[in-house]
């Protein structure tokens, strides 16, 4: 295979060999690059003339990780291990030019190197722990020896990379450049040269670490924090464990240990589910209709319409990028409360070590609250945030529509109420979409952008592009109650009524919602919504369990009692006036006890969630499967380790659905588990 016209160059500038890679859009070492960097680094290695070798990268970043894609299948010589094995033996200096991010087993290619030089811009990390996995390519055993086990614990068990400067400071780079980083590079490795100093190799280092005492209570305070924070993955444990055998062991048995762990995790279902779900976010932001012709613009300036929990939500996500944001209040009191709202939030986070003192500051300058709607002319960006009432939100509508400038989205908040009705109020409906931010807005990562029947590409394609700039997760969705997640929570959550009124405890229905990998059970989550959520007491319904909690003042967390009763911790305890409401409610309707197994009661909470997921799709409510997965992966705490609803009814199997489907629909009077008629065909589909 010629190289040149593969994704290595390659070439000699004054007594160096610079090696380039360039296999865009993230330099992935893919197998091409890997051959590629073998023949280049041979070459290097074998040429007298060369007294030093570079390893740089063309295009927007250093290497960004092995080729994800490619993991789990046959690797095709060389390997990772093999050739930086190779690599680390290279008797010659050998500098790592770094940009953009160097993460997974690109920064484990740099830690082969002798030296590290970067960008100021540059970020570094070991993500893998995202994707189910270790590092395995010699990273958790390089890592903790060149900067320490503390920190090596920290950036492989959160995955989170970290700046230049940080990295300076603990020894992972040798120097920070704000000079082209080529030209740099050479002359650093002039000067080391002619030094004839010893070039320093990780691979030297190669006894147990032992200089640092009282690791254990380290090591356990780190599985404790992983155990509790990051409850069934088994990754971030992994993770730990390999750092750990750096105190053991010897380095080579150290890599072997390394390469063990991450072959175990890789041939399993959870690292399988995290790989798919990194795929299926970057499907996400595709939308099929979209064309490079359609034009989107930048938004620069941003108005959100209510200041409650959610409007100032939704502004500090806006600050916290760096976008300016005035928010609209109707009067003064709501003022100053949403103004110490958002002044509180920020300040929790500096004492969390979240935000410096002057990170605080800066945001807080990013937002201005205003008493006066014209105020929404300057922006580029108008998002109505106040509470679900029809007659309201058309009448805000009415005025921003006619106060906006020509080119902006008049976007709502809303997840309850018609879309297309509120676009039509507008008289602009072109311009109008959902931007259905979670609770709480600046912590969720996941963003519905709601797509109304008239709703214009570029206004879609100005959304998808924002909500990257703000860090959440956008999954394109169209009109229908509940959009996607709610709907599908809707189904789960009438499925657990309605086993509760057959005697089912409340109890065992969320241990076992938690222990399948969810933060909390159907029950704890009404709770914590509130149950009057929607409820009016002029409207009592008297078939639904939950206002008849509603009547009995039993409104959730807000009030200290809902399904359970709260202490002031927030702490959940048995409630028996909810038990012996749910006793009642089952005797008026008529509903006899069961017995059910714990696999039947996790059945009726999950299938009729597959079951509405692949009625979603017939309806054309979203573009794939993967896409619910992600919206139940980021706003819903569906466990990543079990990819999302589609995924595990896809492994599960249609049949084995079906055939549950069957034996559970009779027992269900509100049709929640009729078979959706394509599902087969769907669930197996994209
Ligand atoms: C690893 O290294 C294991 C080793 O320890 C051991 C091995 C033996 N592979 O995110 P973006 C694609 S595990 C393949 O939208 P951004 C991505 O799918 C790896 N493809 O861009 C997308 O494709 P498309 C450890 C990859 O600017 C396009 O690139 N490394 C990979 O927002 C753009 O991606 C990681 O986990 C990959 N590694 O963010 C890093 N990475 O356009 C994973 C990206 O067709 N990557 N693609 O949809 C990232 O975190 C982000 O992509 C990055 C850029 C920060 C680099």
């Amino acid at each position: 295979m010629s190289r040149a016209d593969k994704a290595v160059h390659y070439a000699i500038v004054k007594q160096f060999a610079v090696i380039t890679v360039d296999n865009p859009p993230v330099n992935a070492l893919s197998y091409s690059v890997r051959k590629g960097l073998a023949m280049s680094l041979e070459e290097a290695s074998e040429n007298d003339d060369v007294s030093g070798i570079i390893i740089t990268c063309s295009g927007r970043t250093f290497i960004a990780g092995a080729d994800i894609s490619e993991i789990g299948k046959p690797p095709g010589d060389p390997d990772l291990p093999e050739l930086l094995e190779y690599l680390d033996a290279i008797e010659k200096p050998v500098m790592a030019v770094l940009h953009g991010t160097a993460l997974g087993g690109g920064l484990e290619t740099a830690l082969c190197c002798n030296y590290r030089i970067s960008t100021p811009s540059t970020r570094f990390g070991l993500p893998e722990v995202h994707l189910g996995l270790i590092p395995g390519a010699g990273g958790t055993q390089r890592l903790p020896r060149l900067i320490g086990i503390e920190k090596a614990l920290a950036m492989v068990t959160s995955g989170n990379p970290i700046g230049a400067d940080e990295a300076l400071e603990c020894g992972l780079i040798d120097k920070i450049t704000a000079e082209d980083p080529l030209s740099a590079s050479i002359e650093y490795l002039e000067e080391k040269i002619k030094s004839n100093c010893s070039h320093p190799s990780i691979r030297l280092q190669e006894n147990p670490i032992t200089k640092y005492s009282g690791l254990d209570d380290t090591f356990n305070e780190y599985k404790k924090h992983a155990e509790k924070r990051k409850r069934g993955y088994l990754a971030p444990l992994y993770n730990i464990r390999s750092v750990e055998a750096t105190c053991e062991l010897p380095f080579l048995d150290g890599l072997k240990f390394e390469r063990e762990l991450f072959e175990e995790l890789m041939e399993g279902d959870q690292s399988k589910a995290q790989q798919y779900l990194f795929f299926a976010e970057r499907h996400a932001n595709k939308v099929p209709d979209m064309t490079r012709e359609v034009v989107d613009f930048e938004v620069q300036k941003v108005a959100v319409i209510g200041g409650g929990l959610m409007g100032a939500g939704i502004a500090m996500s806006m600050a916290n990028a760096g976008l300016p944001v005035t928010i609209i209040e109707s009067n003064q009191k709501s003022l100053i409360r949403c103004q110490k709202n958002i002044e509180a939030n920020f300040q929790g986070s500096q004492k969390k070590g979240r935000l410096s003192h002057a990170q605080v500051k800066q945001r807080l300058d990013y937002i201005d609250i205003s008493l006066n709607i014209n105020d929404v002319s300057e922006a580029d960006l108008i998002i109505e945030a106040v509470f679900e009432n029809m007659e309201l939100k058309k009448d805000i509508f009415g005025k921003i529509a006619k106060l906006a400038k020509d080119k902006v989205v008049l976007a709502t908040n809303t997840s309850a109420l018609d879309l297309n009705e509120i676009a039509e109020s507008s008289g602009r409906p072109q311009d109008v979409i959902g931007l259905h931010f979670f609770s709480p807005a600046n912590v969720m990562r996941l963003l519905e952008i709601v797509r109304a029947k008239k709703t214009d590409l570029s206004i879609i394609k100005t959304c998808m592009k924002l909500a990257k700039r703000i860090k959440k997760i956008p999954v394109l969705v169209s009109v229908c109650p509940g959009f996607v997640g709610n709907r599908i929570l809707f189904v789960r959550q009438q499925q657990a009524m309605r086993m509760a009124l057959q005697g089912i405890d409340i109890e065992r229905i969320d241990r076992l919602m938690v222990e399948f990998g969810f933060p909390m059970g159907p029950f704890q989550t009404a709770d914590l919504i509130g149950l009057d959520l929607g409820w009016e007491k002029a409207l009592t319904n008297k078939f639904l369990l939950v206002d008849k909690f509603c009547e009995a003042g039993r409104l959730g967390q807000k009030n200290a009692k809902g399904f359970y009763d709260y202490d002031k911790n927030r702490k959940a305890k048995t409630s028996a006036e909810s038990s012996k409401l749910i006793k009642e409610f089952a005797r008026l309707k008529g509903i006899n006890s069961r017995e059910l197994t714990d696999e039947e009661i996790l059945d009726q909470c999950l299938i009729p969630m597959i079951n509405e997921g692949v009625k979603i799709r017939e309806e054309g409510i979203v573009s794939r499967n993967s896409d619910i997965d992600v919206i139940y992966a980021h706003g819903f705490g569906w466990p990543a380790y079990r990819g999302g609803p589609m995924y595990y009814g896809r492994n599960l199997g249609s049949e084995k659905i079906i055939k549950k489907i069957q034996n559970y629909f009779p027992l269900d009077d509100d049709k929640t588990f009729l078979p959706s008629k394509s599902f087969e065909d769907i669930l197996y589909g994209n």
